[in-house]
């Protein structure tokens, strides 16, 4: 348990309201991940999977009212609700923290306290960070071990008097003597659950729900959304990113970092296999980039996460092999079908499934007319285990990013790819990206969802400030700022029919990116930025027609046009915070555009 004196005072303050039966400190072994999944199992909330198939590996299901993220439920609580700003719920801390007290006293009677000391980051890395965080689930001190890097080794980085990050986390379901999960996966009803970051203290606490991004304290809550507020004071950046590297076949090096919104395929472009000849990508991480400025004036990233907490369906090996080939062994599968040889199945494996037990735990076949796999089904497995994992992936230091990508998912408008045509207008393009959430609400302009640079759930303060931040992070990184692109994979023609393959093509675009940074490539300007000429994608082996190709590059200046609307709106809320930097880009937009 370490000597220190923080910590341990902390540890004991929490016991002290929560009451579990006994508390124990994690040490990060196998022994310690093997000793929670036989309490699961023996709790009938975890199936051992076929060990034959698939080595070491359980099942969960959990209940459908713990399913994903509860953004409703979540909170930036800082002492002026201007700090949270206009994209974040927001409650005072004293107010928020006597609601939680309330309802973290006696929350973990009959179960044990479990404390992880995890680091963010490589231990010892400069960029990395200590977090501490207590729970009353086994299967989060089990998804923690595979996520972040758990332990003693840890704890003696910390020694007496190191910073750490305390993350409190309680499934808020209390044990009558006697009583026993029996199968019922723990958690409270939606109105107790709450999510709460106290950004001015580096403080976390989460209760009443046991799933993903909710109870796994490392990821979202600290890696982002307390990260994200880290870096604005201190002069570094938390993002939403993958961070991927791509090798010429001159063997140059080019590091790209891509912030896409939740189920736009960052997974898969992070782990992407390139389908033009002599390029060559690995991957480094598929959700979450710290970056620093170093000595030599670039950017370097480096992951923060330790493995992969991945969306199940659509996943398959032919959308992404080498997730697939991740999660052969030693993986967690969770509200996945359950086939009658032991193995999980989810839609979209691209392998048949003809009966197994769906993710309620009812008999499933394809008939029953519903999905077997819950659309949030996850796995969660090493990072170690990607076949593509780059070579630094841990490397302490970081690496050097030279191109940042944005993007959404829009059926329409929005071209292949565009660039900016400098940092500030990469700014703009990246606060105003956004997705269309379904194919039913095209028409109606409002159905835009915009998410800044993707941290619409996960910026940890005001968005104007954070822009801020953005600007002014390339004030000081000057002609070494990574160049910024914009991209869409997603567009459809008007017969419904994707105009662009996607997976290992996507190669085709980074290529002509890369192209672009070492100035050999060619660009055209338009009113929303450079553009490649069709001629300049390499387009070898592929069999797109000159219209799909044209249409793929189109910018139409009055479909762009009847945007701005929705941007005005979208840029009002955010107020006196919103950057004068931000309105001139508005500016220069509508004025490119011919609406100025
Ligand atoms: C995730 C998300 O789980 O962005 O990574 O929702
Ligand atoms: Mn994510």
């Amino acid at each position: 348990m370490g000597n220190h004196k923080k910590l341990q005072a902390w540890v004991s303050e929490v016991q002290a309201m929560c009451q579990p039966s006994d508390v124990a400190w994690c040490d990060g072994t196998k022994a310690e991940y093997d000793h929670m999944m036989q309490l699961l199992v023996d709790a009938g909330l975890a199936t051992k999977l076929n060990e034959a198939k698939r080595p070491n590996s359980y099942l969960f299901r959990s209940d459908p009212s713990d399913v994903a993220r509860v953004e409703d439920r979540t909170y930036i609580s800082t002492k002026n609700k201007v700090d949270a700003g206009p994209t974040n719920n927001w409650l005072a801390p004293d107010e928020l923290k006597t609601i939680m007290r309330g309802l973290y006293q006696g929350c973990m009677k009959g179960r044990t306290m479990y404390v992880i000391p995890f680091s963010m980051g490589p231990i010892g890395s400069p960029i990395a960070k200590i977090g501490v965080q207590v729970t009353d689930s086994p299967y989060v001190v089990a998804n923690m071990h595979l996520m972040t890097r758990v332990g003693t080794r840890v704890l003696d980085t910390l020694g007496s008097t190191g910073e750490f990050i305390p993350c409190l986390h309680s499934v808020g379901k209390p044990l009558a003597p006697g009583q026993a999960d029996n199968g019922v996966w723990p958690c409270a009803p939606i109105e107790k659950k709450y999510i709460a970051h106290f950004p001015e203290e580096n403080l976390i606490w989460s209760f009443g729900s046991g799933y993903g991004g909710n109870a796994l304290l490392g990821k979202k809550c600290l890696a982002l959304r307390i990260a994200s507020a880290m870096g604005h004071k201190e002069g570094w950046m938390a993002e939403h990113m993958l961070i991927v590297r791509l090798t010429n076949p001159a063997g140059r090096r080019f590091h790209i970092a891509a912030a896409f919104p939740s189920a736009c395929g960052k997974t898969n472009l992070a782990m992407l296999q390139p389908t033009i000849k002599g390029w060559k990508a690995e991957c480094l991480g598929d959700d979450i980039a710290w970056m620093k400025i170093k000595d030599d004036g670039r950017l370097y990233a480096i992951n923060p996460e330790a493995g992969f907490f991945g969306v199940a369906p659509g996943t398959s090996y032919n959308s992404n092999p080498m997730a697939m080939d991740s999660i052969r062994a030693n993986a967690i599968f969770t509200n996945c079908v359950l086939t009658d040889d032991n193995d999980v199945w989810w839609e979209g494996m691209d392998v048949p499934c003809t009966h197994g037990i769906d993710w309620k735990g009812k008999d499933w076949t394809p008939a029953s007319g519903q999905v077997g796999a819950h659309g949030n089904a996850r796995f969660t497995a090493p990072a170690s285990q990607c076949p593509v994992i780059c070579s630094d992936w841990e490397n302490p230091e970081g690496v050097p990013i030279d191109i940042f990508i944005f993007g959404g998912r829009r059926t329409r408008v929005m071209p292949l790819v565009h660039q900016a045509m400098n940092w500030d207008h990469g700014v703009f393009m990246g606060a105003t990206a956004a997705s269309e959430p379904t194919a039913a609400a095209l028409d109606v302009k409002s159905a835009l969802r915009r998410d800044p640079m993707a941290m619409l759930p996960f910026c940890g303060y005001n968005v104007g400030d954070y822009w801020n931040h953005w600007f002014k992070m390339g004030d000081r990184l000057g002609n070494k700022a990574p160049a910024i692109f914009y991209v869409n994979w997603f567009r459809k023609n008007d017969k419904g029919k994707w105009l662009w393959p996607g997976f290992g093509d996507n190669s085709r675009v980074l290529k002509w990116m890369c192209e672009r940074v070492e100035g050999k490539a060619d660009a055209i300007q338009t009113p929303i930025g450079l553009m490649p000429k069709p001629q300049d994608l390499d387009l070898t082996g592929l069999d797109i027609p000159a219209e799909d190709l044209q249409e793929l590059l189109k910018v139409d200046v009055n479909a762009f046009a009847g945007e701005l609307e929705d941007l005005d709106n979208y840029m009002g809320k955010v107020g006196d915070r919103l950057p004068k930097r931000m309105k001139d880009q508005v500016a220069q937009y509508k004025a490119r555009l011919g609406r100025g």
